[in-house]
């Protein structure tokens, strides 16, 4: 490739979008101030479209409405040979440069069977987890199922016994649905986390498909006194919980693919229960066994563990649901501010109870508020991602969101959750976290 030849105007080429003729390369002089007068109105075009931009005048100046000055934009070696062959038969991995995008493994000395890891929600974009970033938590490690051995059972108060393979699961009108799935400990009732992940990320959302729960119970037919689904999974855990029957009844799923693919086996490959907006540990993977029971087996899972103690000695039981809660993941702990002027505030929110209808944001550690737009579409019990054009001034700040669901209820403060429930519990802490940023631009967790 003549590498000499000058190259046209790096404006041409993104404003465009079409390459760049003759003509328009001898007027790339007088065209570019043009251009670069247009550029601007489009960057404010669309700024406007951004709620609240318009109304602050926040004029949107980034490192790539710099002027390019008059130097050619200088030919790639990406351009100058082809490029690496296709990846045929091979299972496509992102870009090498990306190598960092990981999940977090909390740091201790031993790597435990009963361990989890969370989700990098500071470098996502978007409301969908990438398989292979999705959150993870298992009691006694990950088992290997072969999917042509697996089988599941359905009996106890029903009219005929069943026991499905997984090629007959899968003959079942199947559906398709965006939820979220949020473990009850996320993230504890200590305020922990440098980072996004570390604060919130034991929190995913995907689009599963498999058959709703109802479909297989009615094909088994429910007694008159079924009021309870007991979910055994196939791990070493035997993980075991109590499902409320109207829930299985309702948005239940038996899932068997995520986000287009099968099930990663850290999800329960090759078959999981989905509980749309209720707590992680009740769906259970590598589910093996449906018992339809006139009342809860008070398993381990809702004795020992996932029960909320509260400061009275007493112990709440059976919280389902994950209530609203939001965080903000750009600019957030362990990113450093690009510099002074625009800055796009980001995250996501959700809830147990259906869709979120609004989050709030505040850049003055909650003083006042500004509504950020919710990126649509806005799906019940899935993640919504929101938005909030900022001008940072360079001075310290201290920035954390607020959602509300549809139901009215309000994503509350550390300070107001502890003085409702308690200290002595280590599950459903939705409060908000708060991010500080620093004159240096570095951003930390506010309450660390
Ligand atoms: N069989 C089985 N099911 C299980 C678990 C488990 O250890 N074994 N962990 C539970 C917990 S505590 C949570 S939060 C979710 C985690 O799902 P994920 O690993 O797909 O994110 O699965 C639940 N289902
Ligand atoms: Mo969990």
């Amino acid at each position: 490739m003549p590498d000499k030849q000058p190259m046209p105007d790096v404006s041409f080429v993104s404003d465009t979008h079409s390459p760049p003729t003759a003509e328009t390369r001898q007027d790339a002089g007088s065209a570019k101030a043009d251009t670069r007068q247009a550029r601007r109105g489009f960057l404010r075009k669309s700024a406007q479209t951004i709620t609240g931009l318009a109304a602050t005048g926040l004029a949107v100046r980034t490192a790539a409405a710099a002027d390019p000055g008059a130097a050619p934009l200088p030919v790639p070696e990406s351009m100058k040979k082809p490029g690496a062959l296709t990846g045929s038969a091979l299972y496509g991995h992102p870009s090498e440069f990306e190598k960092k995008v990981v999940r977090h493994l909390r740091p201790t000395d031993k790597q435990y069977f009963s361990s989890s890891t969370r989700s990098p929600l500071q470098e996502l974009d978007g409301i969908i987890t990438p398989n292979g970033l999705f959150y993870e938590r298992h009691h006694n490690g990950i088992p290997t199922i072969d999917p042509a051995q697996h089988k599941l059972m359905v009996h106890g108060l029903v009219d005929t016994p069943l026991l499905f393979t997984m090629e007959q699961i899968r003959r079942f009108p199947s559906q398709s649905r965006i939820y979220f799935l949020e473990c009850s400990g996320n993230p504890g009732y200590t305020v922990y986390g440098k980072t996004a992940a570390e604060a919130n990320g034991l929190v995913s959302c995907a689009e599963w498909t498999g058959v709703p729960l109802k479909t297989i119970l009615e094909e088994a037919g429910l007694q008159p006194d079924a009021k309870w689904v007991i979910a055994e999974g196939a791990d070493g855990a035997g993980m075991t919980r109590s499902i409320p029957l109207e829930k299985c009844l309702d948005d239940a799923m038996l899932v068997y693919s995520q986000n287009g693919e099968r099930l990663r086996p850290e999800q329960g490959y090759p078959l999981r229960v989905l509980l749309p907006g209720y707590e992680g540990n009740m769906s259970i993977k590598w589910v093996r066994r449906l018992q339809v029971t006139d009342k809860p087996v008070h398993s381990r899972e809702e004795t020992s563990k996932y029960t909320d103690l509260q400061a009275d000695g007493k112990a709440r039981e059976f919280t389902y649901i994950m209530e609203a809660k939001s965080i903000i993941t750009a600019p957030s702990g362990g990113q450093k501010m690009p510099g002074t002027g625009f800055c796009e505030i980001t995250g996501i929110a959700w809830s147990g109870k259906g869709k979120i209808t609004r989050v709030d944001v505040s850049v003055d550690d909650g003083k006042t508020w500004q509504q950020a737009s919710l990126q649509e579409p806005v799906l019940s019990k899935a993640l919504t991602r929101f938005r909030l054009p900022w001008n940072w001034d360079g001075k310290p700040a201290v920035i954390l969101s607020r959602a509300t669901d549809e139901t009215g209820y309000v994503q509350p403060t550390l300070e107001a959750l502890t003085a409702v429930r308690g200290v002595n519990g280590t599950y459903h802490n939705n409060a908000m976290t708060a991010w500080r940023i620093a004159e240096t631009g570095e951003v930390t967790n506010a309450r660390l």
